[in-house]
């Protein structure tokens, strides 16, 4: 990564250099107007932080407060699930999972993702915790299967993604004629579903044949012919998110088939939170899925202390959305998460240097939060109170006296 590059954002302006402009149509697009994408983006700013000095913060401990999935990570900070990794790398999942790896922390599978549930486990290792699903309409079947490998590749967790009854209307998806450009695949199902042709195709990944071609499926005419070669490579069959989700069919449904901790993703609201917990979910993670589901729909950090203390401590809460500094993490600690997730960033970095930037993004945004926990006078995450974030209004109110 060039000296120059300092934050995320440098990251972001460097990745966008060279990303193919329908790769960054996809990644960026978000629900309709995009409100909910600024929102995300601008939560972080409307809090302040209070810090406390002379403390003795010349060593300072980054992990998280107790366990998640079982183990013990260097950050409370995770890499969320999303698809078509490829688009941004030729290794895809496995450089994001391996980095995770050198890193030691956790790592999300999304079902849609390029590499399968056990290549992408050995890239992994033991960072490689969840796998997430969404139901699909009259093909559970296949659920069954992915939870199945997920089960006997030693994953701890299926996340449920439970925001996304129907896709959302995603604009830039179609001002972009987005299609997986035609030599990437949906490597965890067959031939009918997007799945492999050619198992052997990752050997061609030593040139950069394989950008060129995402380049050039950013050409109208190119995206037509791949999305003609889909439609006949699957056989017309498609993937479709089951509308009818629900918590008492589908919760249940899932604890039967699996023995693996079920994580809930998407909720945004605490009676939701309720009826996950109420369905036997392990954990929770609050997320609009990177706003591009519901637009003007609610950041995940505004909901977060509604959140919080209707599960009180009976589940872990984790939240993903617009996470990007080191001192992001800290807020997000501050009200009430025990773990946060970043999507995004994770692209920057497989675009700019595949493993070695995703690895990148983690360092960076580990080194902000240890400096930000020094300047905020906490020496482990557990010194980290709600009292320390504040808004300008709280702040004010009562002649500013009022939050001391
Ligand atoms: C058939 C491809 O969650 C997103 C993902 C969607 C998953 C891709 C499905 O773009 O938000």
């Amino acid at each position: 990564i060039p000296r120059e590059i300092l934050s995320l954002k440098d990251l972001e302006a460097k990745c966008l250099e060279t990303m193919a402009p329908m790769v960054r149509d996809y990644l960026y697009d978000g629900a309709e107007e995009g409100h909910t994408i600024r929102e995300n983006l601008e939560v972080w700013d409307r809090w302040l932080v209070i810090p406390r000095m002379m403390r003795d913060t010349s060593n300072v401990n980054l992990t998280p407060r107790t366990h998640q999935f079982n183990q013990s990570w260097s950050l409370p900070l995770g890499i969320a699930p999303s698809a078509m990794q490829q688009l941004a790398h030729p290794f895809g999942e496995k450089a994001t999972a391996a980095a995770a790896r050198s890193m030691n922390i956790p790592f999300g599978l999304s079902t849609f993702s390029n590499y399968t549930i056990e290549e992408v486990k050995d890239a992994g290792g033991d960072s490689v915790v969840g796998l997430q699903m969404y139901l699909l309409e009259g093909r559970r079947d296949l659920n069954i299967e992915l939870v199945k490998r997920a089960e006997a590749a030693g994953y701890k967790a299926i996340v449920l993604t439970v925001d996304s009854p129907v896709p959302g209307n995603r604009p830039g998806l179609i001002k972009s004629n987005f299609v997986m450009p035609k030599h990437m695949r949906f490597r965890n199902f067959s031939e009918d579903f997007g799945g492999p042709l050619d198992q052997a195709q990752d050997t061609q990944f030593n040139d950069d044949s394989v950008t060129a071609k995402i380049a050039n499926s950013s050409n109208p005419d190119s995206a037509a012919a791949c999305r003609q070669e889909q439609t006949t490579t699957s056989r017309g069959n498609q993937l479709i998110v089951d509308p009818s989700i629900n918590w008492e069919r589908d919760m249940t449904w899932l604890r039967e088939h699996t023995s693996l901790e079920i994580w809930v993703k998407g909720v945004l609201h605490p009676l939701d939170a309720e009826e996950a917990i109420a369905h036997g979910a392990n954990g929770i993670m609050v997320s609009n899925h990177g706003g591009r589901q519901l637009d003007t729909c609610v950041s995940a950090l505004d909901v977060l202390p509604a959140i919080v203390k209707q599960v009180n401590g009976r589940v872990p809460v984790h939240l993903d959305g617009g996470i990007r500094r080191g001192g992001d993490i800290f807020k997000a600690l501050a009200l009430g998460a025990d773990f946060v997730w970043i999507g995004r960033p994770v692209w920057w970095g497989l675009e700019v240097a595949g493993e070695e930037g995703v690895r990148w993004v983690i360092q960076t945004l580990k080194r902000e939060f240890e400096v930000v926990m020094k300047l905020m006078g906490c020496r482990h995450v557990g010194e980290i109170k709600r009292e320390m974030v504040v808004t300008k209004n709280g702040l004010l109110s009562m002649g500013g006296t009022g939050v001391f």
